[in-house]
């Protein structure tokens, strides 16, 4: 599937919504700001937004800027440019479920269509069958896989993985269990995994990525937020986009947190995945 139609049948559920109320030539403002609301933009967008229709002359200048203040706030400041490590590596941290070695399994196949090699970390050594489902896909893909036996240490797993592969041209994605704040164990694991790679280069590990559910809405906030105490999250992969009407939660999320959407998910398949462009999300929740 192309990567705009992916995108706009994931956003489906969201745009149909605000398709309704941007009716053919006018926009209904109370219909408009109950469906902002719905789909979860947050009360200070959806004011802001409302503001800038009733200001505006006529309904193309008002959509122009609705894209146009939603465009600003998912365009965060850029940080310093993707440091040339050999090998590079990605780690990825949330809670239960919300995607994240389905999410590993897509990006490593988006690296091996760009013709670079991956290999994955089983971090998740505290669910058996964690280590399982990434042995599949790693058999799936053909491509290395560094784990250890189920509640084994992940910072030495990941730690070899980086040490033998120590010069390549390579993408290491590490895969981790699942946490809540309120386990304590589990994220002073989460941070320990960060201090030893740092041991070896204090660029690892090149990114720290945040998967988060958008059918949870702005509660990711919170959940980011208590992740953020630990490690230094360096983006969000948005996962299940395909599945709920809240993708207006992005931009509440990208502000508050001031991290940047790096890719979306989009299904449950291995194509399922998009690198996020801001334009193109805006464009595809209002089109012309
Ligand atoms: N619809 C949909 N399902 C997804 C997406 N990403 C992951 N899933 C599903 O969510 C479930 C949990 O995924 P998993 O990768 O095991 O989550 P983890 O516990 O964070 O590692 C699986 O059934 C996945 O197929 C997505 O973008 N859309
Ligand atoms: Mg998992």
């Amino acid at each position: 599937m192309g990567l705009i139609k992916s995108i706009r049948n994931a956003l489906t559920k969201t745009s149909i919504a605000l398709g309704k109320s941007i009716a053919k030539d006018k926009i209904v403002i109370e219909e408009l700001e109950r469906t902002l609301i719905e789909a979860d933009f947050g009360v200070q967008i959806t004011m802001d937004i409302i503001e800038a229709v009733k200001k505006s002359p006529d309904k193309k200048s008002a959509i122009e800027e609705i894209k146009k203040y939603l465009i600003n706030i998912l365009e965060l400041p850029e940080k310093e440019e993707r440091s040339e490590t050999k090998p590079y590596v990605v780690m990825f941290v949330g809670v239960n479920g919300v995607g994240k070695t389905t999410t590993i399994a897509k990006m490593a196949n988006i690296e091996l269509k760009n013709g670079n090699d991956a290999s994955l970390v089983a971090g998740d050594t505290f669910r058996a069958a964690a280590i399982e489902q990434l042995t599949i896909w790693s058999e799936r893909l053909k491509i290395p896989i560094f784990k250890g036996e189920y509640g084994a240490d992940p910072a030495s797993i990941a730690y070899r993985a980086i040490s033998e592969s120590k010069g390549e041209n390579r993408i290491i994605l590490i895969d981790t269990a699942g946490r809540l704040h309120t386990n304590k164990n589990l994220m002073m694991e989460m941070e320990k995994i960060v201090r030893v790679l740092k041991k070896i280069d204090d660029k690892y590990p090149n990114e720290i990525l945040i998967v988060l559910d958008a059918s949870i809405g702005q509660n990711n906030i919170q959940q980011a937020k208590q992740f953020m105490v630990y490690v230094p999250l360096t983006g969000i992969v948005m996962t299940k986009l395909d599945g709920t009407a809240k993708g207006g939660s992005i931009f509440p999320i990208v502000r508050d947190l001031k991290i940047p959407v790096k890719y979306i998910g989009t299904g449950e398949g291995i194509d399922d995945i998009s690198p996020f462009s801001s334009e193109e999300f805006v464009n595809t929740l209002f089109p012309d």
